[in-house]
C-alpha cells in the first residue's frame, strides 16, 4: 500500500490553486467598488448677458485600477464646451483645443484649475448670464467611467479658485488671448 505524504499532497493542492488564482486576480481588480471616478470643485465665473464663452474648472480622481479619459463635456447651460489648454507661443498667452480628451491615471487627481497646468472647460456660447451663487449642471464623458453629471458652483467674475475673489483673466475667447 502506497500513502501520499501530507507534504506531497499540499504541492498537488497549490498545483491546482495557483492556476485558479491567477484567473481569478485580474477580473477582481477590474472591480473596485463604488464609482472610479469622482469630480471635486466644480465651478465656473460669473458673466454678463452678451459673453461668448464662459470657463469651467473641476478636480478629476480616479479612484480605479485602470486609466481612464475626459473626452467631451456638454452643458444644457452653453451651445458646446470644449476642452481647451493654454500655452506660451512667444511670449503670449494663447487657448487651443485639447487633442485626444484629457488621461485621467488610476489613483490620480487632474486639476483643471487656474493655477493647474493651463488645461480647463470652455462654455462656448453660454444660453444666459451666469450669476454668482447659481448652479451650471454641467455633463462629463469619460472613455471607462461614461457620463458623469456634476453641477458646478457660480463664483465671482475672475475668481481664483472656488468661494474667494480675486483678480483673474476674466472673459476669454476660444484661439484668443485671455485678458489678463
Ligand atoms: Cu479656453
Amino acid at each position: 500500500m502506497i500513502r501520499t505524504p501530507p507534504r506531497r499532497r499540499l504541492l498537488l493542492a497549490t498545483a491546482v490553486l495557483l492556476p485558479i488564482l491567477a484567473v481569478l486576480r485580474p477580473a477582481a481588480a477590474q472591480q473596485p467598488s463604488g464609482p472610479a471616478i469622482e469630480v471635486e470643485r466644480a465651478w465656473t465665473r460669473a458673466t454678463g448677458p452678451s459673453a461668448q464663452t464662459a470657463v469651467a474648472y473641476l478636480a478629476i480622481r480616479n479612484r480605479g485600477t485602470a486609466p481612464d479619459r475626459l473626452v467631451s463635456a456638454a452643458s444644457p447651460d452653453a451651445r458646446v464646451v470644449e476642452m481647451h489648454e493654454t500655452t506660451m507661443e512667444g511670449g503670449v498667452m494663447r487657448m487651443r483645443p485639447v487633442q485626444d480628451g484629457v488621461a485621467i491615471p488610476p489613483g490620480g487627481v487632474v486639476r483643471l484649475e487656474p493655477d493647474g497646468g493651463g488645461v480647463h472647460l470652455m462654455l462656448v456660447g453660454p444660453r444666459h448670464a451666469f450669476a454668482r451663487g447659481d448652479r451650471v449642471s454641467l455633463t462629463l464623458t469619460f472613455e471607462r467611467a461614461g457620463d458623469l453629471r456634476v453641477e458646478m458652483a457660480v463664483e465671482a467674475a475672475g475668481a481664483r479658485r472656488p468661494a474667494a475673489g480675486g483678480g483673474g483673466h476674466g472673459e476669454h475667447m476660444p484661439g484668443g488671448r485671455p485678458g489678463g
